[in-house]
């Protein structure tokens, strides 16, 4: 990692949606360094990052070239155009075009439901604490219905390597990451054993693993809330 002023700054804190940036960055070989930053983690960082992200989440993203990016698919888009070398996004238009309905179909359905399930109460209010656990148990159902949708749409019937084939790509690292969070491992391992097989691949990827590990600790998976 780089401390160089032509670097990436990645806002981010362990077990977090920063991991996955992370490691496309690593797969780039790009340079950057990384602010510890979080919602939960009030350290100096976070006075920066919520300078430059009014969400104040993670990952958020600062470019050598002066743009900010926030939003993990985005941030991994960003980084596929910028980094061609890196093949973090399919050069064939096909497959490019499945990867970036990937990218935006965790995005939208199933990193939101963490943020469901994480804050219940920025949608109902802190004063109903029975509506906010039921709010955050249908958000979780919810949750593995849409990885399960996923699964079926993506993953193919263990022939290739990963989500596009043999190159590890931007989908990979967002799928893996995300995956991590809300009992989702086990309702793979359970429900769709392809697509758990295809996760643990993505994490035994030899550039991938040192990430995971720094984030999780090797093989440690959240499977609770
Ligand atoms: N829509 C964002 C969601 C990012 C997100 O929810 N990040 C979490 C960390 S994994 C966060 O920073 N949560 C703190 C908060 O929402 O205050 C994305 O796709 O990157």
């Amino acid at each position: 990692m780089s401390k160089a002023a032509s670097s990436y700054v990645l806002y981010g804190s362990r077990n977090s949606g920063s991991a996955m940036v992370e490691a496309a960055l690593e797969l780039a070989k790009a340079p950057y360094r990384i602010v510890s930053a979080a919602t939960w983690d009030k350290t100096a960082g976070f006075a920066e990052l919520k300078r430059i992200n009014p969400l104040h989440q993670l990952p958020t993203l600062a470019t050598p070239e002066g743009a900010v990016l926030s939003e993990s698919a985005a941030c991994l888009i960003h980084l596929g155009l910028a980094h061609p070398h890196a093949r973090l996004l399919p050069a064939d238009p096909v497959q490019r075009a499945q990867a970036l309905r990937a990218l935006v179909f965790v995005a939208a359905n199933c990193y939101s439901a963490i943020g469901i399930i994480d804050y219940p109460e920025r949608w109902l209010g802190r004063s109903d604490k029975e509506a906010n656990e039921r709010l955050r148990a249908g958000a979780r159902r919810r949750l593995h219905k849409m990885w399960g949708t996923f699964a079926d749409t993506f993953v193919g019937k263990g022939k290739s390597t990963y989500l596009g084939g043999d190159q590890i790509g931007a989908a990979d690292l967002m799928m893996a990451v995300v995956s991590r969070w809300a009992g989702t491992r086990k309702y793979l391992a359970n429900n769709r054993p392809a697509m758990a097989a295809l996760v643990e691949r993505v994490e035994a990827h030899p550039v991938v693993a040192p990430v995971i590990a720094r984030h999780w600790g090797a093989g440690l998976v959240n499977t609770g809330g």
